[in-house]
């Protein structure tokens, strides 16, 4: 097909600019910051920046001309731009980001590939959250951030054998688990509240992030670092207007139109599941099988928690897909041994990784 060079070679060279400019953010977020999210979440537009146009790049190569662009020589003979701070060349490169995506999206589009422009776009949209994210780290607003972990331990008593949640947390933490969900259904909210006020103490002690279930009130009066609502729920903007932003704001999904909602709220991370069929929750619609997971993994550029019938002995199914934090109800809470169920859990998904 005959192509327009003009398109073609803007196409290229916003290609590369957003690329770069996405590598230098990734960079202060790594080297300076050590915020793995954040790095994470970039890392993942960067390939689908990529990823995205890849059947293009034999057309982009060939029409590329480096020499004879007049834009190359302007540059040369400009001053250096003179940013010191962080968050000034954090900031720049955002604009540079969200221009070079815009171009592209335009490109795009006068060339036909209205199916790779909307990618594009989707990618400028999470640019915009992304950038928001950096900001509250860069302005010192934002302390809290989802853990980089493979485990996402829940609560259900119910399922504990006989032992109370507390005693359940206890061993938990003591396994080294970085991320506990207080889940608890039937309980008296005075109940409730003592618990999660020991469990705060708990996991403050032990540096592990705290998130309660449903309830944001509890979890605002217990200094919990986050809360997990569901669809049904509350939407995340009117939960984060009363939480401010120094909070983790997490949301079950069920298909890819939840998760990318959810994504462009403000949601700091997303359930998806459940995966297969479970008994722990009741109030659950049908597995949402392997098709959403491998979704997920390819769209999603906030951290996710694949959740729902995970168990040992299907573990490897989803971490192969991709997978790298599994949320465990049963399997966990019901083991004889809790400490021993999560170490050769989490041996089971190092081995899948490898
Ligand atoms: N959300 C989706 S499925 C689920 C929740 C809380 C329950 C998962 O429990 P289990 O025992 O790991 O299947
Ligand atoms: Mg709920």
């Amino acid at each position: 097909m005959k192509m327009n060079t003009p398109y073609i070679r803007t196409l290229d060279a916003n290609l590369n600019r957003v690329s770069e400019g996405i590598r230098v953010i990734e960079d202060i977020f790594r080297f300076e910051f050590e915020n793995s999210t954040i790095i994470d979440s970039l890392r993942k537009l960067r390939h689908n920046v990529r990823n995205n146009s890849q059947q293009l790049t034999p057309l982009l190569l060939e029409n590329r001309q480096v020499h004879s662009d007049p834009g190359i020589a302007i540059s040369m003979h400009s001053s250096m731009d003179q940013r010191s701070k962080h968050s000034d060349i954090v900031h720049a490169n955002f604009k540079r980001v969200q221009e070079g995506l815009r171009s592209i999206e335009e490109s795009l589009k006068s060339i036909k590939k209205y199916d790779i422009a909307k990618k594009y776009e989707q990618i400028r949209f999470q640019i915009y959250s992304i950038e928001k994210q950096c900001y509250l780290i860069l302005s010192g607003t934002r302390k809290k951030s989802f853990p980089q972990t493979d485990i996402y331990c829940l609560t259900a008593e119910s399922l504990s054998c006989g032992r109370s949640n507390l005693a359940v947390v206890d061993e938990m933490i003591q396994a080294g688990i970085k991320i506990i969900q207080y889940r608890e259904k039937e309980k008296p909210f005075g109940e409730k509240y003592q618990e999660c006020m020991k469990i705060r103490e708990m996991t403050l002690a032990n540096d592990v992030t705290f998130i309660i279930n449903d309830h944001v009130d509890l979890a605002l009066m217990t200094q919990a670092d986050g809360v997990h609502i569901g669809q049904t729920d509350y939407p995340v903007e009117a939960v984060r207007a009363l939480t401010g932003d120094d909070f983790i704001i997490g949301i079950s999904t069920h298909a890819p139109e939840e998760a990318l909602r959810a994504q462009d709220s403000g949601a700091d991370y997303i359930g998806v599941g459940p995966i297969y069929k479970t008994n722990t929750k009741k109030d659950v619609c049908d597995p949402v099988g392997h098709t959403y997971l491998e979704f997920a993994v390819k769209n999603i550029s906030i951290p996710f928690v694949t959740i729902g019938g995970i168990k040992e002995h299907n573990l490897h199914e989803v971490v192969g897909r991709g997978a790298t934090c599994v949320g465990i109800v049963s399997e966990i809470t019901g083991a004889d041994n809790i400490g021993e169920k999560i170490q050769t859990i989490r041996n089971k998904i190092k081995d899948c990784q490898t």
